[in-house]
């Protein structure tokens, strides 16, 4: 029977600003959470992967005058340009949300009015330190550890003042800090839990929610002149993609993902998603999500990546790679070697080159090559299931080994440590090259006396590819799929259980297998 109440799971990337080319970093958050989902859904939960772009506010406003466009225009010019290239990584969205879009602007001006007949909006007069570039206000005390510039850009703050509404973000400080207390997992990785944790307890005011110095914005319901702040219509986006603000919300498909699991981002908009959306959310009385996840910065030799130093990785430059080294490799390097912790990443070409050789060369692709050659070459590919598959054979107890490794990867999504994830399925393969390396198979084929063990040990290795091709299949689906192929078995399915995907059908001959070549050899400079 299948299970009808498949457990739910949702899990968003930032909404990227429309007025930037998409590059590098958009690309990794993006990977990140397509690893997750596709390893989710792997486990049989019913998944809601969430990405989209961002597209009021001032910036684009600016973008587009200058350029001779309108917002909309350009806008719709660059969304495209987005969902083109996430295309190109062969991401897995379930949904990409455009803020735009109608059904985002009436959502977002609904939960609006809730927050104002749920008490939590006033209108009142600001004067504080701006950050043009990033659209958001600091207090005098930050604005002063800043040193009056901004942490983004390094451009100076300007001073600024506005009549406004804005959000009673004060009312939750204590509510916060219990959350954050009662939560230990609530931000992670823990070092950016602290910081945060740090900054809210030196208190926290009131901040705007709309403006009245430009119009790209969606209107303030009631309030003639004034639109919306752009990072608050922004954050609602992740409500707002599963109907949260329409009506009847309960109406809505999916409303049963609703909270998410992990919102994943950048750790310079950590503030926002982890204090200010909380609040909010306290306020409209809707359940909190159960982790942000905010990485670190990829840089370029030591280097903060910016479009001002002209440094991003972009496009051309990861075509350059996917070309060269294929997609998945590419797939491979984000998951592994990236700035998935509280420490930033340099992006060296070298590193790329010798993660390609170590991991993908050397033990996944030598050791699917090696197993499939001595299929096929001692049993023309058909290696029946033996009398007694799970003998243990030269001290290697495979079925303890491919459940432990099932249990990391399962453990290591929980946390989102995509990296751990990828190194269940690595190890699989470590193993499977010490276990051929002690065994001998190519030895004990000259004697055909030992052709029962032959077929033994062959099988078990078989077996243990296909349990490595699951595990690594969220990361690489392409080649794992390739990868299943060779070895006469069916494709990864999206449906668990985790552990059918993992586990040969005990009674399982191998039949059809074939000698493959995953990964080629590139020779570096
Ligand atoms: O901030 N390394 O959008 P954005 C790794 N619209 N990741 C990076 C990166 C780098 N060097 N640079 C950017 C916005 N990113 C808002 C978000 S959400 C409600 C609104 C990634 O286009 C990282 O995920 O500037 C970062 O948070 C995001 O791109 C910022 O994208």
């Amino acid at each position: 029977m299948p299970d009808q109440t498949a457990a739910t799971a949702y899990v968003t990337t930032p909404i990227y600003y429309v007025n930037d080319r998409p590059h590098i970093g958009h690309a990794y958050t993006t990977t990140l959470c397509d690893v997750w989902a596709r390893f989710m859904r792997l486990s049989g939960r019913d998944v809601f992967f969430l990405t989209g772009t961002d597209e009021h506010g001032v910036k684009v406003e600016k973008s587009a005058r200058d350029r001779g466009t309108t917002p909309q225009a350009l806008a719709d010019e660059n969304a495209a340009e987005f969902r083109r290239v996430l295309g190109l990584f062969g991401l897995s969205n379930d949904d990409f949300i455009r803020t735009t879009e109608p059904r985002h602007e009436r959502q977002v001006q609904r939960l609006l009015e809730r927050l104002e007949a749920a008490g939590a909006v006033h209108l009142g007069e600001f004067e504080g330190w701006y950050d043009e570039g990033q659209e958001e206000y600091h207090t005098e005390t930050r604005a002063k550890e800043l040193d009056y510039r901004s942490p983004v850009s390094g451009r100076p703050l300007v001073r600024a003042k506005e009549s406004n509404y804005y959000f009673r973000l004060s009312a939750f400080q204590e509510r916060l800090e219990r959350h954050f207390d009662e939560n230990p997992e609530f931000v992670r990785p823990a070092a950016r839990r602290n910081e945060v944790l740090g900054r809210l307890r030196e208190g926290l005011q009131d901040v705007p929610i709309t403006r009245t110095n430009f119009s790209w914005g969606i209107p303030m319901p009631g309030a003639e002149g004034h639109v919306v702040y752009v990072w608050i219509d922004a954050l609602f986006n992740y409500a707002t993609a599963l109907g949260l603000g329409e009506e009847d919300p309960t109406s809505s498909e999916r409303a049963k993902f609703w909270p998410a699991d992990f919102h994943v981002i950048g750790k310079e908009i950590l503030w926002f998603h982890a204090v200010i959306w909380p609040a909010l959310l306290m306020a409209l009385e809707l359940p909190l999500p159960k982790c942000i996840y905010a990485h670190a910065f990829w840089i370029a030799e030591g280097q903060k990546m910016s479009k001002s130093l002209g440094n991003f990785v972009d496009l051309e430059a990861i075509g350059r790679y996917h070309d060269r080294y294929g997609l998945d490799a590419w797939r491979w390097f984000m998951a592994t070697r990236g700035p998935l912790g509280a420490s930033d990443a340099d992006f060296r070409e070298d590193q790329f080159a010798d993660a390609y050789a170590t991991d993908l060369v050397n033990t996944v692709g030598n050791g699917a090559s090696r197993v499939t050659a001595m299929a096929e070459r001692y049993f023309e590919g058909s290696v029946p299931r033996p009398e007694d598959p799970h003998r243990i054979v030269g001290d290697r107890d495979w079925n303890a080994s491919i459940a432990e490794a099932l249990r990391e990867a399962e453990s290591a999504a929980g946390r989102f440590a995509i990296d751990r994830m990828a190194e269940a399925g690595l190890s699989l393969f470590r193993s499977l090259d010490g276990f051929i390396h002690r065994t001998e198979p190519f030895r004990l084929a000259k004697d055909p006396d030992r052709r029962e063990d032959l077929a033994r040990i062959l099988h078990q290795s078989l077996e243990v590819l296909f349990a490595a091709s699951a595990l690594l299949w969220p990361l690489m689906p392409d080649s794992m799929d390739r990868l299943r192929e060779a070895l006469g078995c069916a494709k990864v399915t999206e449906s668990g259980p985790l552990a059918d995907q993992v586990r040969m059908d005990a009674a399982r001959d191998f039949d059809g297998v074939r000698k493959i070549a995953l990964f080629p050899r590139i020779e570096t400079a």
